[in-house]
């Protein structure tokens, strides 16, 4: 570090100085020991002098933030390695033909949306990713010259050769064949397009139906989705961001999901990395926010942030009266990361030079983000006079520079050279996960249009006079008609440009985003091999979540599925009777078990372990989705397929992560969810932030999220082995969400040949005749009634079919397993039409059994109303459900309370039979 640098650091707290004098000879002291001894000597005293000053007579505590400039100096900022010329004309073209796509959509079709500003500010971090550090599956494509249009609908499996990293089978592989992981700022997939068609995977076709998959193909188009989004582009986005926050908190868990991988010998990821581009806005979000310290805590160094800086959000600054990036550097720098701020580009070097007295850092100092963004929307002149203007030093420091050199002053991410030397930087750190913290402009480029405008964020449109703005500002080899009309332009195959841009990726290993899906199907064991104890239960006494964990320890017994299962808990494991697990199969921890655990002696001990297979994830239910989310996408994201279960308090599932939840689904997770303790009544004594009554009717919105309340254990297995076969046999893109009770009750045998029928949603449980002794008067000639529940109040429900009997109503009970499942059922049937679709399920059960049709459920109401539609014609259908906030009370009160106990059910059957 030079003398001259040293300046830039100076505190700006010259107005509380003392003794100035004094000051000034310990500044000497400093600068003469660097300049002597060097800096590893200046750093030794410093903390030898920091020690001290933490003592409580000094009581001081180290300032997070540094002053406003890079922190890479110049000095250390290594030779760029591509070509600057053709990676500047490059990330030109990208933003133009980004731009042309939105404007173009915009003008054909004005509420379609779109953005241009987000990418305008992040197209350069993008490039440099795509150019230099981005690694593809090697086995992608093809990288040479133009690729084959990917023929892949919706659903359809991708092309791709054979997968080199079926590690589970073969071993772990090898690491350089894997690829990196990339989060891509969702605004700004329309950038992600523009190169996927320099690249050969898109057509201008497909660019012209952008935010238009539904009217694409009849033209001969794929339509482009909005933002990432696998379930409508399976072959090409990898990870949904479009939800802010959600991004930021998976690739954390994604980036220690690999680790897991390593670790437990499935697959070798140590080469690999995952780089997430977020917007500084995002960081808002406590999503975002979240597993910062989780990150740090697992030494995650194959993890790179880079937060986009551009200081605006969608309303307004991010922080007007602050800084975003000062803010975020204090977060990140206390939660363990290490922070390289990448703010200002190579022309700005000379000033720094220049600055012999520290007056750019102070000026930086005193200006806030709002003013910050002020001088990105206003001209060269005006920053002259504003900013340079301020004092005599920074006056002389523009002195020379013409007012468009002013103007073009780049910020650090827009500087490729800059933001190389902070890639670089941060794949290289070791022990640490990196941010890059890069001050950019929103909608830079866009000029007195858009850049740096409030409004700019939905800014969609451009006038002549901008375009043509643009086209000139970024050399683009357009002419003026082309420019004004939105041409899209892609150089010659043979140019230099398209040359290098393929070379890159090459080099890089193919291109991206890419997603895949074709990993070896899993084997799946018998039903009878680990369940036989669920289906032929004979009267036992359990509740399904003490047959859920038998059924998943003998899963984990498994010698070909055990290993790839994954068991999560957000420390809820004791509550569900997991403990045995711990010593089963270990708790994963990075590091292994560094203390004697408490219980060492139990057979329960509190076990942790390197090859661990337990991901424990503390009370984050966020983060636990995030786990389970990583691991149901190994299958696609590493080619490695793994069947998580995540099992929590079911109140605390789609009622608190239900986006997250949402997001899995866009990126057709496989894997179960346990919603335990279920039910409004069913979990006695906790009150209402825990007891579940809705769980139910948001599973049901998830296209692919397959929904079952089984009651019975016999139910459970049979809906687990259904599910595994799905997803790792025949290897569908759903997920079952499945919720277990706390209530013990005798477990009758599955009787026999339901089983299809369990999984459609409902069975014939049994009838109870009338036992002729009625004595309210009028039962006994009754045709009788049809009782349908599911969960924990079938019990209800069957002892409502004993108090009718007894009352001279016969009844007949159906246990439903999924009103979710046969509500899809019936819509389907409807939408087939007429005699084509068939009768529902539903219609076609119910068909044989007699009079009104009683439905209750330890849900809201809506959740058995989901089926009324589907209830035979001519029968009367009266639900009972548990709407209303939940109260602190035993089962059979609350029961009561809510009128889905024995009692009130066969009351209502009554009251139907009267009607
Ligand atoms: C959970 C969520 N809330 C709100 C939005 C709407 N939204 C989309 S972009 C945006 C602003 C993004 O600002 P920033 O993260 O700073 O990114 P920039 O576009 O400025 O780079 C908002 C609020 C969203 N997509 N997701």
């Amino acid at each position: 570090m030079t003398d001259h640098s040293l300046t830039h650091f100076l505190a700006a707290g010259a107005d509380t100085d003392t003794d100035p004098a004094e000051t000034a000879e310990w500044r000497e002291a400093l600068r003469s020991l660097v300049a002597a001894e060097g800096p590893a000597r200046a750093r030794f005293i410093l903390d030898e002098l920091a020690a001290m000053a933490r003592s409580p007579q000094v009581g001081w505590s180290p300032e997070l933030v540094t002053p406003y400039v890079n922190s890479i100096p110049v000095e250390r900022q290594p030779a760029f390695p591509g070509d600057l010329a053709i990676e500047e004309k490059l990330a030109s073209l990208m933003r133009w033909n980004a731009l042309a796509m939105v404007a173009r959509a915009n003008a054909a079709y004005g509420d379609l949306g779109g953005h241009i500003a987000s990418y305008a500010s992040a197209a350069d971090l993008f490039e440099v990713g795509f150019n230099h550090f981005f690694r593809a599956r090697q086995d992608s494509e093809s990288p040479a010259g133009n690729e084959p249009r990917p023929g892949a609908p919706s659903g359809e499996r991708p092309r791709g050769g054979s997968d080199p990293r079926e590690g589970g089978e073969r071993g772990m592989t090898s690491p350089a064949s894997a690829g990196d992981l990339v989060f891509f700022q969702p605004h700004s997939a329309p950038g992600v397009y523009a190169r996927a068609f320099l690249e050969g995977y898109l057509t201008e076709a497909d660019l012209a139906h952008y935010r238009q998959e539904l009217t694409a193909p009849a033209a001969g188009a794929r339509g482009l989705s909005s933002y990432p989004h696998p379930w409508l582009m399976p072959d090409f986005w990898q990870f949904p961001t479009g939800s802010m926050g959600l991004g930021p908190i998976s690739s954390i868990y994604h980036a220690r999901f690999m680790r897991y991988l390593t670790h437990r010998g499935l697959l070798d990821c140590n080469a690999r990395k995952v780089w997430g581009v977020f917007g500084d806005g995002e960081m808002d979000e406590p999503e975002s926010m979240s597993a910062l310290t989780l990150a740090s805590r697992e030494k995650l160094d194959n993890l790179v942030w880079v937060v986009n800086c551009n200081l605006q959000r969608l309303d307004g600054p991010v922080r007007g009266n602050g800084r975003i990036v000062d803010e975020l550097e204090k977060l990140f720098r206390g939660a363990g990361w290490n922070v390289i701020k990448l703010l200002w580009g190579s022309d700005w070097d000379g000033l720094f030079a220049r600055d012999t007295t520290g007056a750019l850092t102070r000026a930086f100092a005193h200006t806030v983000d709002g003013q910050m963004q002020t001088f990105a929307a206003k001209d060269g002149r005006f920053n002259r006079d504003t900013f340079f203007g301020q004092n005599e030093e920074l006056r002389r420091l523009a002195q020379g520079m013409s007012d468009e050199q002013i103007d073009r002053l780049k910020r650090g991410g827009h500087d490729l050279v800059k933001i190389h030397a902070a890639y670089a930087a941060a794949a290289a750190h070791a022990g640490q996960p990196t941010v890059i913290l890069a001050h950019t402009k929103k909608g830079y480029g866009m000029g007195s249009a858009g850049q740096g405008k409030m409004t700019t964020h939905s800014q969609k449109k451009l006038d002549e006079a901008a375009l043509i703005e643009f086209r000139n500002r970024f050399n683009l080899p357009l002419s003026d008609a082309q420019a004004t009309q939105l041409a899209f332009f892609k150089p010659a195959p043979d140019s230099a440009e398209m040359r290098y841009l393929h070379d890159r990726r090459a080099e890089l290993g193919g291109y991206l985003p890419r997603r895949r899906c074709d990993a070896p199907a899993l084997p799946v064991p018998a039903l009878a091999a680990y369940a036989a104890f669920a289906t032929a239960a004979a009267g036992k006494e359990m509740s399904t979540t003490m047959a859920f964990v038998r059924l998943l320890g003998n899963l984990l017994k498994d010698p070909a599925l055990g290993p790839r299962i994954v068991p999560i808990v957000a420390d809820e494991a004791r509550t569900f009777g997991m403990a045995n697990l711990f010593r089963q199969v270990g708790i994963y921890s990075s590091v292994g078990q560094h203390y004697e655990p408490e219980d060492i002696g139990s057979v329960l001990s509190y076990r942790e372990a390197l090859d661990g297979q337990i991901l424990e994830e503390g009370i984050s239910e966020a983060g636990a989705i995030a786990s389970w989310t990583a691991a149901g996408t190994s299958y696609s994201v590493h080619g490695v397929p793994m069947l998580p279960f995540y099992i929590y308090y079911s109140m605390f599932g789609f009622q608190r992560v239900g986006d997250a939840i949402w997001a899995a689904a866009d990126q057709r997770v496989r894997g179960f969810l346990l919603g335990a303790t279920s039910g409004r009544t069913t979990l006695g004594g906790e009150g209402l932030q825990h007891q579940d009554g809705s769980s139910h009717l948001v599973a049901a919105t998830i296209p692919n999220c397959k929904a079952y309340d089984p009651a019975f254990a016999g139910e459970l297995a049979v809906i687990v082995d259904h599910g595994m076969r799905e997803m790792l046999v025949e290897q569908r893109d759903v997920f079952y969400y499945i919720t277990l009770m706390n209530e013990n009750y005798a477990q009758p045998d599955l009787p026999e040949g339901v089983a299809a029928d369990v999984v459609r949603g409902c069975y014939r449980f049994g009838s109870w005749p009338a036992e002729g002794k009625a004595t309210a008067a009028g039962y006994t000639a009754s045709p009788g009634v049809t009782l349908l529940g599911s969960g924990a109040i079938l019990t209800e429900v069957i002892g409502a079919a004993q108090r009718l009997a007894a009352l001279g109503v016969a009844s007949e009970v159906f246990s439903v397993t999924s009103w979710s499942e046969l509500a899809r059922d019936g819509m389907g049937r409807e939408a087939a039409k007429g005699a084509e679709g068939g009768q529902p399920f539903l219609t076609q059960q119910l068909a044989a059994a007699k009079g009104p049709v009683i439905a209750a459920s330890d849900y809201v109401r809506a959740v058995p109303e989901s089926v009324r539609a589907f209830v035979p014609a001519g029968r009367p259908y009266v639900t009972l459900g548990t709407d209303g906030f939940g109260r602190s009370d035993t089962r059979a009160a609350l029961r009561g309370f809510f009128g889905v106990d024995a009692q009130n059910i066969a009351a209502a059957a009554l009251r139907a039979l009267k009607a």
